[in-house]
C-alpha cells in the first residue's frame, strides 16, 4: 500500500483529500496541530481511516519524527496560515508557517525520504493584481502578491521549483484558485455569507456584515480540486498546474444570489464594516486551467451555482440536526 502524508489533514482540503486517497487505495497519514478545543482537533476527519500524529510545520523536530516514522511515498503539504486578511495581523507567523516551514520540510524530506513526491498547495493569491490581457491568470502571469500570505506562498512556490530542478525531485505546485465547500472555515467569505443568510432565514440572526463586495473570485468546489492534486502528483513528469473553473463573479453577485435563492431582501439584512477590508485588496481572479484540462484530463464538475446549492443544503441540514 502506498503511504500518503498530509499536512493540514483536518482542513477542508485535507479531509476531502483523505477520503479520496483512501478510495484510491492509499494508507493515509496526517499531521494534526494541537487545538485547545479537543472536539475541534480532528472534527473533519474523525470517522475516517487515517493515522494521525500531533505535529506542527514550524516545529522541525516534530516533522523530523513524523517523516522518519511514516516514510511516506508522497507528501501533500496543505498546512498553512491560509487566511489572507489575518495574514496582515500575523505576518511573521504566516511567513514562518507558509515559507520557512516548507524549506524545512524539503530539507528533511531530502534526507529522510528522498524518493517521496511532494505536492505544494500554491495559491492564486500569488498573482496579486496581475492579469493577462485576455483577463486570465496562468503559469506565465507575473506574480505580484498583495498580502503577507501571497508573498509567503510565492516563496514556497519557488522553493518547490528550485528543489525540483537542483536535486531532480518529483516536487510540484498546484496553483489553486478559491475553492469552497460545506467544510470551508466560516471566516472565509462564501461560507460566512451562506451560513449567515441561512441563519437570517431561520430568524437566528438579523444581519450579515461584510467588507469589500467589489472583488471578483474564481470559486470552485474543494472536492474537484483534491482530485486535481492527485492527478498532478501522478502525472509522469513533475510539473506545476493552475486549477480553477475559468469563471469569475464579484462578492456582491455571490451575496445577491444567495439572498435571492433564500427569498430574503438584501438591503434590510446586509451592512458593510470597514474592519473586514484589507490593507490592499486583490481585485480580480480568473484562472486559465487549460493546461490541466489538456495534460491531466481534469475538469471541474461544479460551478459557482452548484457549489452554492450544495453549501446552502448542507447548512440547512446542519441547523435541522441541532
Ligand atoms: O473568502 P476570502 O477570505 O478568500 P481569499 O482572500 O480570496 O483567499 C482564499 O483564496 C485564496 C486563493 O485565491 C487562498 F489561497 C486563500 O488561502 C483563501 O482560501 O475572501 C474573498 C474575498 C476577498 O476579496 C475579501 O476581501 O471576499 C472579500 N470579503 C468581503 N467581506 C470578505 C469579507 N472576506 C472574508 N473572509 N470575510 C468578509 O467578511
Amino acid at each position: 500500500m502506498k503511504k500518503a502524508l498530509i499536512t493540514g489533514i483536518n482542513g477542508q482540503d485535507g479531509s476531502y483529500l483523505s477520503e479520496y486517497l483512501i478510495k484510491q487505495g492509499y494508507q493515509v497519514h496526517g499531521i494534526l496541530r494541537r487545538h485547545s478545543v479537543a472536539e475541534n482537533q480532528d472534527v473533519r476527519i474523525k470517522d475516517m481511516d487515517v493515522k494521525t500524529y500531533y505535529g506542527e510545520l514550524t516545529d522541525e523536530i516534530s516533522l523530523f519524527k513524523i517523516l522518519r516514522k511514516v516514510k511516506p511515498d508522497v507528501i501533500y503539504n496543505l498546512a498553512a496560515m491560509s487566511h489572507v486578511g489575518i495574514s496582515n495581523e500575523l505576518p511573521i507567523f504566516t511567513v514562518k508557517t507558509n515559507s520557512l516551514a516548507v524549506m524545512q520540510l524539503l530539507e528533511l524530506a531530502k534526507e529522510i525520504c528522498p524518493e517521496a513526491k511532494i505536492y505544494q498547495a500554491s495559491s492564486s493569491e500569488m498573482f496579486g493584481n496581475s492579469i493577462d490581457k485576455d483577463g486570465f491568470q496562468r503559469l506565465s502571469t507575473t506574480m505580484n502578491p498583495v498580502s503577507p500570505y501571497g508573498c509567503s506562498k510565492v516563496m514556497a512556490y519557488n522553493l518547490i521549483r528550485y528543489y525540483r530542478n537542483a536535486y531532480n525531485k518529483f516536487y510540484c505546485n498546484g496553483i489553486l484558485f478559491n475553492h469552497e465547500s460545506p467544510r470551508r472555515g466560516s471566516n472565509f467569505v462564501t461560507n460566512k455569507v451562506i451560513k449567515s443568510i441561512v441563519m437570517i432565514k431561520k430568524n437566528i440572526i438579523k444581519k450579515l456584515e461584510l467588507g469589500n463586495l467589489d472583488s471578483m473570485r474564481d470559486w470552485g468546489h474543494s472536492k474537484d480540486y483534491v482530485r486535481a492534486m492527485h492527478l498532478i502528483v501522478n502525472h509522469k513528469k513533475a510539473d506545476d498546474f493552475v486549477i480553477a473553473t475559468g469563471e469569475t463573479r464579484s462578492v456582491k453577485d455571490m451575496v445577491n444570489y444567495v439572498f435571492a435563492k433564500l427569498s430574503i431582501p438584501v438591503k434590510k439584512h446586509l451592512s458593510i464594516n470597514k474592519k473586514y477590508f484589507r490593507p490592499e485588496e486583490l481585485k480580480y481572479l480568473k484562472g486559465d486551467c487549460s493546461k490541466a484540462k489538456k495534460i491531466l484530463k481534469w475538469k471541474p464538475k461544479n460551478n459557482i451555482k452548484s457549489l452554492i446549492k450544495i453549501m446552502i443544503d448542507a447548512e440547512l441540514k446542519r441547523l435541522k440536526n441541532i
